[in-house]
């Protein structure tokens, strides 16, 4: 096993780690080790050099107060299905896992807020609360597997954003740890807050470098009673794509509005080998588009007000009304593993772009002309009607020259294209480890400066997943 630079130190620490979180949640055995090596992100692996298990706050604090004093790194992780790189411990050190910090602590009912620990995967907590008709609307197609605490890292984003925002429109409240072992809560369980500084919002998609979120108090709503859900086939995935902004502007708002070339929906159609719908030929795009509410009456006019304004947009008379709710799973499973099959499919580098959605086309159409120009194919999906378009660059056959040698550039030109639209590099999956190198193109000195100065403030001696989002000083 290849030591990094800060083994001895971190290894000289076992005994101590060991005092707090007990033997058997202190691993430095190779497999556990390999295990924690990599997160979703593409095809990084990078070793730890321990892996601890904390259960507490309290435990997690006196690692920390340990690792600040001996500087060492320490890269938080929650289910590991992060897609910028944010939990890989690519310099070493200590990996310290929320996993067995996983019980919701309380529903209240009364207020419409529930408080939870980081390590409940997030559909856990969805499914607790709805339970008692309470909706917690955020659900990355990692839901079965992430973990809230994650999705506060990451400001997670999903399907159902277009209508009901996204993570950080649910955090009320966070109890932290921070580098320097102080737990603090950041605000208050309330649902305004004007009280100086939003501590809050500033730990909510810090991607794990100003402290390790231990609580968690979010707002709820009350859960919608129905749904509707239509799959509607485009000729032009561009004119998909300009279909989008169209139904905003007729009225409506449907609670999720997602777009998938054809390329995504038939590769996700065999990885999960499910054909539900028949894939037309000369079909280019599909907009998978779902209302919900509690009048059945108004969805169904919602939704064939939404399937008359589509019509302008040269889409096929074969639109795809799912009849039952084993159809809108199968609806949903497909959009939600095109991810997984897109991995299994190729080597690949996914842009996770985000435009005002008007913009859409100009945006989908420039993607295909650098494409060309750099030699690359593209499958495109995602959340359209947020204007939140994932870019899946695809490796196919080019030799490892073409590929590394033409990639960067077209990226950089993809993410300039975005800036140009008034859009960014990253609306859900954050910056991390692999995007940081474009970060320029969206900030400029005096911003990064900014960023620079606050993960400072919080964390002087750079020991909490440093060098992500940025390079460390
Ligand atoms: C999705 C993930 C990749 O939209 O964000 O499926
Ligand atoms: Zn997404």
């Amino acid at each position: 096993m290849l030591l990094t630079p800060d083994a001895p130190s971190v290894l000289q620490q076992l005994d101590a780690f060991r005092a707090i979180v007990g033997s058997d949640y202190v691993s430095v055995d190779p497999e556990v080790l390999a295990h924690y090596a990599s997160d979703e992100t593409e095809d990084l692996h990078y070793l730890p050099d321990v892996v601890l298990k904390p259960r507490t706050a309290e435990e997690i604090s006196a690692i920390l107060k340990i690792c600040n004093e001996h500087r060492i790194l320490v890269t938080p992780r929650g289910g590991g299905t992060g897609l910028s790189g944010g939990a890989l411990p690519h310099l070493g050190g200590v990996l310290l896992s929320t996993e067995r910090m996983n019980s919701i602590l309380e529903i209240d009912e009364r207020n419409g807020q529930v408080t939870t620990e980081p390590g409940v995967i997030t559909e856990v907590l969805q499914s607790a609360v709805r339970e008692r008709g309470l909706f917690y609307p955020p659900d990355p197609s990692s839901r079965g597997t992430c973990f809230i605490g994650g999705n506060i890292a990451e400001n997670s984003g999903g399907p159902k954003a277009v209508k009901y925002g996204v993570v950080k429109d649910y955090v009320l409240n966070l109890e932290v740890v921070l580098p320097t072992g102080d737990i603090i809560w950041t605000g208050a369980n309330v649902l305004k807050n004007a009280t100086g500084y939003n501590l809050t919002q500033l730990v909510v998609g810090s991607e794990g470098t100003l402290g390790i979120v231990t609580k968690i108090v979010l707002r709820l709503i009350p859960h919608p009673r129905y749904d509707l859900l239509m799959l509607v086939p485009f000729r032009s995935a561009e004119q998909a794509c300009a279909a989008v902004s169209a139904v905003f502007q007729a009225g409506y708002t449907p609670s999720a509005l997602e777009f998938m070339e054809r390329d995504a929906l038939e590769w996700v159609m065999r990885f999960v080998d499910d054909s539900i719908v028949p894939l037309e030929e000369g079909i280019a795009a599909h907009l998978l588009i779902e209302v919900d509410g509690n009048d059945p009456d108004v969805l169904m006019k919602e939704l064939e007000g939404i399937a008359g304004i589509v019509q302008g947009f040269d889409c096929s008379e074969n639109i795809f009304f799912a009849e039952d709710a084993q159809q809108k799973e199968q609806l949903w499973k497909l959009r939600r593993r095109v991810g997984e099959a897109v991995k299994a499919n190729s080597i690949y580098k996914e842009e996770d772009t985000v435009v005002p959605r008007a913009e859409l086309p100009v945006l989908l159409q420039g993607v295909k002309a650098i494409g060309s120009k750099y030699g690359f194919h593209s499958v495109c999906y995602g959340h359209a009607g947020d204007g939140n378009l994932h870019v899946n660059i695809i490796k196919g056959d080019l030799s490892d020259e073409a590929w590394n040698g033409s990639l960067k550039e077209g990226i950089r030109e993809i993410f300039q294209l975005v800036k140009q639209l008034g859009g960014t590099i990253s609306g859900e999956h954050g910056i991390g480890l692999v995007q940081k190198e474009y970060l320029p193109i969206v900030f400029d000195a005096v911003q990064l400066q900014l960023m620079r100065g606050i993960k400072r403030l919080f964390d002087p001696n750079n020991i909490l997943n440093p060098g992500k989002i940025f390079d460390s000083e």
